[in-house]
């Protein structure tokens, strides 16, 4: 196809910018080729120090600059869907933040527009799956070395929310990962989801009722716990424990190096995702990079967008209703078997 992705960033906000640094000066045959936010003084200062980028406030604009050959989307989920189709009709391979959009009708459209180029086109950014102990974890569900999987436990706890960040936000912005990762770990879909609220602390804003438990279960009856929990102050925490026939395994558990000194002992928490993550995202944009440069793109795709749009309307649902909300989908097309 061509031999360097020259990208256009669309969102220079806190994800967006994390993924501008990276592009620029950590990811192989990619460079930052214009930078897109509704705010062009941050899409300019996103842009400085970068050789040859463009700092411009229109989507439309970058998608058509001859420079750019590649897009990856870095907006809230909620101005995906246009961007999208204008990236898919210019034949880019697009990187996509998650979630592909905030519910299962406008992802399944997106799909539908993707399965129309007959090609796949979109990498949804579930960093997770790119995370070495996520990759590991896979793997031995799959090789089932331990017995059949029976159980996952996961943990999801962020310091604090940014404002505007609702209760619906919980499950669509950050539970959205735990539905990626159980599907990536089971191989099957979700067939249902139920939210229960607790105690709640008195932390939590913007209407949030936090923290959450999320009850999950899969086709073949695995069941799931997310404790989601973003407003827990300390820390950011990720982890997981899996429940197999012939043992348990646990990921995300802090890592050292673990210190004495002043009378106590222990290590680091991270302070956010971008810490926590950054090796995950750092191979998970150079996998969308090199995919794209060879014109078969892989790793989590529109369907994973979709099949988890599906399960976060059914959690938002569940948060109403205090009951076990099913989840629907429409058949897998081809493209995505
Ligand atoms: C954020 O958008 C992310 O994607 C983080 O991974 C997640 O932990 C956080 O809850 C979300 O708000």
């Amino acid at each position: 196809m061509t031999d360097i992705l020259r990208v256009a960033v669309i969102g220079a906000g806190r994800m967006g910018a994390d993924h501008i640094k990276r592009l620029s000066t950590r990811t192989h045959g990619a460079e930052v080729a214009a930078v897109v936010d509704v705010d062009l003084a941050r899409a300019r200062a996103a842009i400085e120090g970068i050789a040859g980028a463009v700092a411009l406030d229109s989507a439309e604009e970058a998608l058509n600059n001859g420079d750019v050959n590649a897009v990856l989307i870095a907006t809230p989920g909620f101005l995906h869907e246009d961007i999208l189709y204008l990236a898919l009709a210019k034949g880019f391979p697009i990187l996509c933040e998650k979630p592909l959009t905030p519910d299962a009708e406008s992802a399944w459209r997106v799909v539908e527009a993707e399965v129309a180029t007959g090609r796949r086109l979109i990498q949804v950014g579930f960093m997770r799956r790119f995370d070495a102990e996520y990759a590991a974890l896979g793997s031995m569900i799959r090789r089932g070395e331990l017995g059949d999987l029976l159980m996952l436990h996961h943990q999801h706890r962020n310091p604090t929310t940014p404002p505007g960040f609702t209760n619906e936000m919980l499950i669509h912005d950050s539970v959205v990962h735990e539905f990626d990762a159980i599907r990536f770990f089971t191989g099957e879909e979700i067939t249902s989801v139920q939210v229960r609220l607790g105690k709640a602390t008195h932390r939590a804003s913007n209407g949030q009722h936090d923290p959450q438990q999320v009850l999950i279960e899969t086709a073949s009856g695995v069941l799931a716990d997310v404790e989601i929990y973003v407003n827990a102050n300390f820390g950011y925490e990720v982890s997981t424990q899996a429940t197999f026939e012939d043992g348990i395994v646990s990921i995300g558990a802090d890592a050292g190096p673990f210190v004495k000194a002043a009378g106590r002992w222990g290590g680091e928490v991270a302070p956010g995702f971008e810490a926590r993550f950054r090796a995950a995202y750092d191979v998970e944009v150079q996998a969308w990079v090199d995919a794209a440069l060879r014109g078969e793109l892989g790793g989590p795709s529109a369907w994973d967008g979709y099949a988890t749009a599906a399960c976060c309307e059914a959690g938002v649902e569940a948060q109403k209703s205090g009951l076990r909300e099913a989840v629907l989908l429409r058949e897998k097309p081809e493209l995505y078997r």
